[in-house]
């Protein structure tokens, strides 16, 4: 095996990658476990530490079963978020056209913040923004019914869903079509449960609740790319996520990851400096009381933008502490 002849090396996308091996879903319909060739910091991995789902890739086939990953492509897109624990930025997807997030109306309990940034990282990479309520057999109270109209209005696709009384999946699915998109949210909304139900043989592992704390059991434990048997549909399954953090935005640019403040930025009596929460003559503001910004989305901005502005501040401190500090400050909050 040598990956000198350009002859034996076959295009395929990552299906999923843990422990230094990869599944590649080879150009010939084949699914190889593959290792990476050499140092992953050699150029022709551009860069990139180690490949993800839906990276594009060269293979160098080794037997039926095994391969080596010659090279990664560089990344049409990729969706990543902020891991906390190893402080370090860990991407979730790549070479996505949507980014979907799933919600439930309960059992977990319907959390608008949480989807509030999934759209900024969804605007910050330049992707569009889907936003799935699943569960709707349990009940739509009118609070979800006015956060989800906020969403519809500011151009987001909704789609209200229930895989136990089968509403919303065909949707969903036309949604779906023609794209790899990514699926995310927290444990236990029904990510898994609506990838079985859309793509069948998917067998996408899936699990009950916690009865005692009604969240998620955190089932899916690895991004893996599924895909509909005549290739229409590419979802990434990913694991569920307690709490996602915003990172690498000024505080003074969150603004234009949300839609519906972008109109008035720039208007503000103190310009891109206004900060939009005690200036006087701020437009943001104004259109916070008229109503035109959902006064629940602009709470969400500035919890946002406090959490950038305190751990801008305290990067420069080695300490892993005053992140952690940040953090509980924010334990408290609805999701
Ligand atoms: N009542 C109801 N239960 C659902 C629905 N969709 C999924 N569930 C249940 O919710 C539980 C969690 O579903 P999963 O599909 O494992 O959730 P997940 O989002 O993949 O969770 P993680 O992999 O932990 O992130 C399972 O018991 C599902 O049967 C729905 O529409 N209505
Ligand atoms: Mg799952
Ligand atoms: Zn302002």
């Amino acid at each position: 095996m040598n990956g000198n002849s350009k002859e034996s090396t076959v295009l395929g996308v990552v299906v999923s990658f843990s422990n230094r091996n990869a599944k590649v879903r080879c150009s010939d319909g084949n699914i190889l476990t593959c290792s990476l060739k050499g140092k992953i910091t050699d150029s022709s991995f551009q860069g990139y530490k180690s490949p993800v789902a839906g990276d594009h890739v060269s293979v160098i086939p080794i037997s039926k079963q095994n391969g080596v990953i010659e090279s990664i492509f560089e990344r049409k897109s990729e969706l990543s978020r902020y891991n906390e624990k190893g402080e370090t930025k860990q991407v979730l997807a790549a070479n996505i056209d949507l980014v979907v997030c799933i919600a439930s109306t309960r059992a977990p309990p319907f959390r608008p913040r949480f989807i509030d940034r999934v759209g900024v990282m969804a605007e910050y990479c330049g992707l569009p923004f889907l936003i799935v309520c699943n569960k709707i057999d349990l009940g739509l109270d009118v609070s979800i019914e006015s956060r989800l109209a906020a969403f519809q209005k500011l151009g987001y696709g909704v789609v209200k869903s229930s895989v136990r009384d089968s509403i919303g999946i065909d949707e969903l699915r036309t949604s779906l079509l023609g794209k790899t998109s990514v699926f995310i949210g927290q444990s236990g909304t029904g990510k898994s449960s609506i990838i079985n139900c859309l793509i069948p043989g998917a067998d996408q592992r899936i699990a009950e609740i916690s009865d005692k704390h009604k969240r998620g059991k955190h089932t899916t434990t690895l991004s893996a790319m599924v895909s509909s048997s005549n290739g229409d549909i590419d979802i990434i399954d990913t694991p569920g996520i307690r709490r996602l953090a915003i990172r690498n935005i000024e505080p003074d640019d969150l603004g234009f990851y949300f839609p519906d403040m972008v109109p008035f930025l720039g208007l503000c009596e103190f310009g891109a400096s206004c900060t939009h929460r005690y200036e006087l003559h701020c437009f943001v503001k104004q259109a916070v009381q008229e109503g035109i910004i959902h006064h629940d989305r602009y709470e969400s901005y500035l919890r946002m933008r406090a959490e950038l502005e305190e751990t801008r501040n305290t990067k420069t401190n080695e300490s892993r502490k005053p992140l952690r500090s940040a953090t509980y400050k924010f334990e408290d909050e609805e999701w």
